[in-house]
């Protein structure tokens, strides 16, 4: 399998490189840590690895060094497609080289032959109770599937240290194949009859995603496969990814630690932002009955924060510029559906919104993070029952998370484990200064 491969003739030079750095410079001091940062959620301490992704708080994400636009242009298309295969993006996150066509379909052929979602895990979700949130469907589904990891069956036989990531990353991939067709029944089960047709074997992944959740205009593929590709991932300390990784530390599965990591995507400061961001809009939508003056949004987003919310979308506990994420879904909106009276409400908005977050002067960052505009593409589309997005989030999140926690196995990253201090503690340190 060329992921394996390829993955393989990498690792003994970077288990050297690993190895030797630790050896010769495991002491080497790279950064201080205040009270401040320890009471308040562990904001910028730097204590984790990861070489699949970073986000750099002036420019946003770099996917294994790639920018958004870039990554976006250097990675195969689908013929008459305007937005890569997400299959080539998985290639490049677990193999860190731009795929060329045959390995991004490699990768997407893959998939195609791990997709079928055993009929337990469908039982299960009808069993759920109706009035679940779409986020607890997924993450249940998730762990149903735990059943059949390969890494826990072949742990238990009893393997060396260095093969774990062999099971984790044939887990990744059967993880990863099926969540398209869970995302669809979700979808179905919640809003439509509960039937999902079968996957098309033409399609690739995320287009087989726009196929089974029903959307007949075929520019939707090429939404789906920006929408994954964007939220795949966000380096390893958002709480998604940290929450995958630290589960996964513990050498449990990939089920496991993946859902554990969608049920903090569930949260709304995190994934469930684009949710609540799409609910804001359409709320002020209603209120004005369309698009409303400056003058009239300006005092809602007042109205907001005076209410003791916050505006959903906008902030980001890193970036310090508009998210890039951001941009490349507007750009898109604005270039396919300049009149979507959403498009237009939420490119006033991101003229408002940052003004009145600077006037209020608490946010470090008053500019847009990807949740501020995705919505607004999925309403465009029919897409409109938006308790549903985070579970879309959630499966393109999947992609980066198991690319990292199949990295994380191959250079034998440990159980994480951070120390705690008491108030008091604190308040020592603070008197001996
Ligand atoms: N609206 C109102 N107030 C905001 C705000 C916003 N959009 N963003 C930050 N603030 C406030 C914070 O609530 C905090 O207030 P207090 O001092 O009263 O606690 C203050 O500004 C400082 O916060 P910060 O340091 O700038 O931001 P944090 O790193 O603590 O938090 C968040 C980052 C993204 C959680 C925050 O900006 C926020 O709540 N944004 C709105 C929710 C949102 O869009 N979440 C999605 C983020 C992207 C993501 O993870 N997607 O999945």
């Amino acid at each position: 399998m060329i992921l394996r491969d390829k993955i393989s003739a990498q690792l003994p030079e970077w288990r050297e490189r690993v190895k030797t750095l630790l050896k010769e410079h495991g002491e080497t001091v790279i950064d201080r840590v205040t009270i401040s940062q320890v009471y308040g959620g562990m904001r910028d301490i730097k204590g984790l690895v990861s070489d699949i992704s970073y986000v750099d708080p002036a420019e946003g994400i770099r996917l294994r060094g790639y920018s958004i636009p870039e990554a976006l242009k250097l990675l195969p298309r689908p013929e008459g497609g305007d937005m890569p295969y997400v299959g080539g993006l998985y290639y490049l996150l677990l193999v860190g080289e731009t795929p060329n066509p045959e390995q991004a379909l490699a990768v997407e052929d893959e998939w195609k032959a791990r997709s079928v979602v055993p009929q337990h895990v469908f039982d299960m979700l009808r069993a759920l109770a109706p009035q679940a949130h779409p986020m607890q469907l997924l993450s249940q589904a998730v762990l149903a599937l735990q059943s059949s990891s390969v890494f826990a069956r072949r742990y238990e036989e009893g393997m060396k240290k260095d093969e774990y990531w062999l099971p984790m990353l044939e887990d990744s991939l059967n993880l990863t194949a099926k969540l398209p067709g869970i995302a669809a029944f979700i979808y179905s089960l919640k809003y439509r009859n509960g039937i999902v047709p079968h996957p098309d074997p033409e399609r690739d992944w995320a287009a087989n995603f726009a196929h089974m959740i029903g959307v007949k205009d075929k520019t939707y593929e090429d939404v789906a496969r920006l929408y994954f590709i964007l939220h795949s991932d966000h380096e390893s300390g958002n709480v998604s990814a940290h929450v995958t990784h630290l589960v996964a530390s513990s050498l449990s599965d990939i089920y496991y630690a993946f859902s554990a990591g969608l049920n903090g995507l569930a949260g709304p400061l995190h994934g469930l932002a684009n949710q609540e961001c799409l609910g804001w809009l359409l709320d002020v939508h209603k209120k004005f009955g369309g698009v409303p003056s400056r003058e009239e949004l300006y005092k809602f987003a007042w109205d907001t924060l005076d209410s003791g919310k916050v505006i959903p979308g906008y902030g980001h506990a890193v970036l310090r510029v508009p998210d890039p994420r951001f941009t490349a879904q507007m750009e898109y909106a604005r270039k396919h559906f300049p009149q979507d009276e959403l498009v237009r409400l939420a490119d006033l908005v991101f003229d408002v919104v940052p003004q009145v977050l600077k006037e209020q002067g608490k946010a470090k960052n008053p500019a847009p993070n990807v949740d501020a505009i995705s919505g607004a593409l999925q309403y465009h589309y029919g897409v409109r029952e938006f308790d549903f997005y985070t579970v879309l989030f959630g499966v393109g999140r999947a992609l980066g998370v198991t690319a990292n926690a199949v990295w994380a196995r191959a250079l034998g990253q440990p159980i994480e484990r951070p120390k705690s201090l008491t108030t008091k503690m604190l308040e020592e340190a603070a008197k001996g200064q």
